[in-house]
């Protein structure tokens, strides 16, 4: 039988964290044997906000890299920059031209990321979840593996299809999003009523992926807690619920278990005993990391293969498109 299509993107808005990796990155790994996958470096999202282009360039690469350390394999996985595939940019315009701006108007993201800018917010962010819905459309994706921040915009892409389907032809496969059932939104360590984020300013939110045995120490000491004492998984208390679920995430340990070795231990152990697991759980990440970006060139060409796979592949469904719209 044939496997099934994955696509999922990621942002090089900032440094990947580790909501980025539980929440998608890890799964994509873990899944790609079972799927022809796509994976992708949104850069033309990326921008929907304003960035330093020497930043936006290292950071795209970064990314990339982190991918690869992260345990997604070139052999069965196709990573690429979104921007090396003209197809992303031409798919969304055929879109926009089906998509009601209603639709658009109701997505979360939007809302909570224009309220910050007012005035100044771009037609791009606006037009975020187009582009997201082309990049899906474009390679028969069945699932979508993301967090759950992401699943409205998958939903969103779902109607797109469909209305695409009904006015020109079933030409699109209808993707489903795929969301891990834990870990879908890690919080952030210093503010736990927000998911940790790429673009938050405050860096004591996130850990990442990069960052030093002593950083990550630093921060989790300094996670925000509460003033009781006892050590369960509890969704009333964001702070230690978030602490015990990246334990969780890491060790594979059942919460009961975990909530039984805790439980007569102190909050400053706890966080001892996360920033431990979090470190061991980088270490070999961080070294693959570093073997393949020491490679001059490595990366680039590993860049180059993927672009050159997910071209052909998407050349041919815009051939697709262009055709049951009359284009062509
Ligand atoms: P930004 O802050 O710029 O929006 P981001 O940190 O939300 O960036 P994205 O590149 O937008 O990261 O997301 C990449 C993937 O990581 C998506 O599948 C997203 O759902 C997931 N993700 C992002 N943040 C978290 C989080 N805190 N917990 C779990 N998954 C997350
Ligand atoms: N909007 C996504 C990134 C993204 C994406 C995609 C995810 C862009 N295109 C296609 C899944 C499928 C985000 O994580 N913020």
């Amino acid at each position: 039988m044939e496997k099934k299509t994955v696509f999922s993107g990621i942002q090089a808005s900032g440094s990947l964290h580790l909501g980025n990796y539980l929440g998608a990155i890890r799964n994509w790994a873990a899944m790609q044997y079972d799927y022809n996958n796509y994976f992708c470096v949104v850069d033309l999202h990326t921008i929907t906000v304003l960035q330093d282009p020497a930043t936006l360039r290292a950071k795209i690469r970064e990314v990339a890299g982190l991918l690869f350390a992260a345990g997604i394999e070139a052999e069965n996985s196709v990573v690429f920059i979104q921007s090396d595939v003209k197809a992303h940019s031409e798919l969304a315009w055929l879109l926009n031209c089906i998509t009601p701006m209603g639709w658009l108007h109701r997505m979360t993201q939007f809302k909570e990321k224009s309220e910050k800018q007012k005035e100044e917010v771009s037609v791009g962010l606006f037009d975020y979840p187009v582009l997201q819905a082309a990049d899906i459309l474009l390679y028969d994706t069945h699932m979508v593996p993301v967090g759950e921040d992401q699943k409205q915009h998958v939903e969103l892409c779902r109607d797109i299809a469909q209305r695409f389907n009904y006015r020109y032809g079933g030409v699109f496969v209808l993707p489903e999003p795929h969301i891990p059932p834990v870990g879908g939104r890690v919080m952030g360590l210093a503010n736990p009523e927000k998911k940790m984020s790429k673009s938050e300013e405050k860096e004591e939110d996130s850990i990442y992926l990069l960052d030093t045995p002593d950083q990550i120490r630093k921060k989790v000491k300094k996670a925000t807690t509460d003033s009781l004492r006892d050590i369960s998984f509890d969704e009333n208390r964001p702070g230690i619920n978030n602490l015990l679920t990246i334990y969780q995430l890491l060790t594979d340990k059942n919460r009961q278990k975990i909530e039984e070795y805790f439980s007569d231990k102190t909050y400053k152990i706890l966080k001892e005993e996360v920033a431990e697991v979090v470190i061991e759980s980088l270490r070999p990440l961080q070294e693959r990391y570093h073997e393949l970006t020491g490679e001059a060139g490595y990366l680039d060409g590993m860049l180059e293969r993927g672009a050159e796979k997910a071209g052909a592949r998407a050349e041919k469904k815009m051939g697709q498109v262009s055709e049951s719209m009359g284009l062509k």
